[in-house]
């Protein structure tokens, strides 16, 4: 099954943006999951991305099902580590932390994940995931235990996306973190955009409308919502 990735290939020729919103089991009000869903089917957003850094819910293929009695839109997980897996999901982000030194994080959860994702229906998509530096320290380099790339390191951060396209990632993923104090700056996004041929995900401490569309005039194909929507169910209503 290749069908998530062709399309957002397709949307890149096409020109066509793509947004995902982010939900955190942890932070889920299941109470309100009916309404939040609902937010999410009156919203621009073309796929849900369920993961967080640190996930303690078991309740991650309970979610899902719900989401998807409702829901049309694809399902990617987002995973801090394997035991975010959830056969239930249509797709799932293979993350490789190419902007960290951590093997954890570049290979070893990669191979835990293998076998279980092998027997899944999950479509795997390998990411190259690039962290930068955004103000204050974020829950992914405190729980991967790596540094993000200095915002001004802009020749660093390109060489780490080309090398992850070298490799074979199908994305690259810019990250500045959930809830980062900046987000990854436009100038970085225009940067990568002008030299990668594959798909740019931008996310992280993006927190209104318009920093959303800056990201996309930027060049990213994708942008990816988390913290301003768990925050305010409202944010993407005119
Ligand atoms: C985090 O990029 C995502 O991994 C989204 O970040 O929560 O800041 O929107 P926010």
């Amino acid at each position: 099954m290749t069908d998530i990735y062709n399309k957002i290939i397709q949307s890149k020729k096409n020109r066509q943006k793509l947004l995902a919103i982010l939900l955190d089991p942890d932070k889920i009000n299941w109470k309100n999951l009916d309404h939040l869903i609902s937010k999410i089917n009156q919203s621009p957003a073309t796929h849900v991305f369920i993961g967080g850094s640190l996930v303690e819910s078991n309740r991650m293929d309970e979610l899902i099902l719900v989401i998807k009695q409702k829901c049309s839109l694809p399902i990617v997980l987002f995973p801090g580590n394997p035991s975010q897996i959830s056969k239930q999901a249509d797709a799932i982000l293979f993350l490789s932390l190419l902007s960290g030194r951590n093997p954890d994080y570049l290979i070893d959860h990669q191979v835990t994940a293998a076998p279980i994702l092998k027997k899944s229906k999950l479509e795997v998509i390998s990411t190259g995931y690039i962290l930068i530096e955004s103000g204050k320290e974020t829950a992914v380099a405190r729980v991967s235990k790596t540094n993000p790339i200095e915002r001004e390191n802009f020749d660093l951060v390109l060489a780490t996306a080309q090398a992850g396209e070298m490799l074979g990632n199908k994305l690259i993923y810019l990250e500045a973190g959930s809830g980062a104090q900046q987000a990854v700056p436009f100038e970085m996004i225009e940067l990568m955009a002008q030299n990668l041929e594959i798909p740019l995900i931008v996310g992280g401490g993006i927190v209104d409308l318009q920093g959303i569309q800056k990201a996309f005039t930027a060049g990213a194909d994708m942008v990816v919502i988390g913290t301003a929507f768990e925050k305010n169910i409202n944010f993407f209503n005119p």
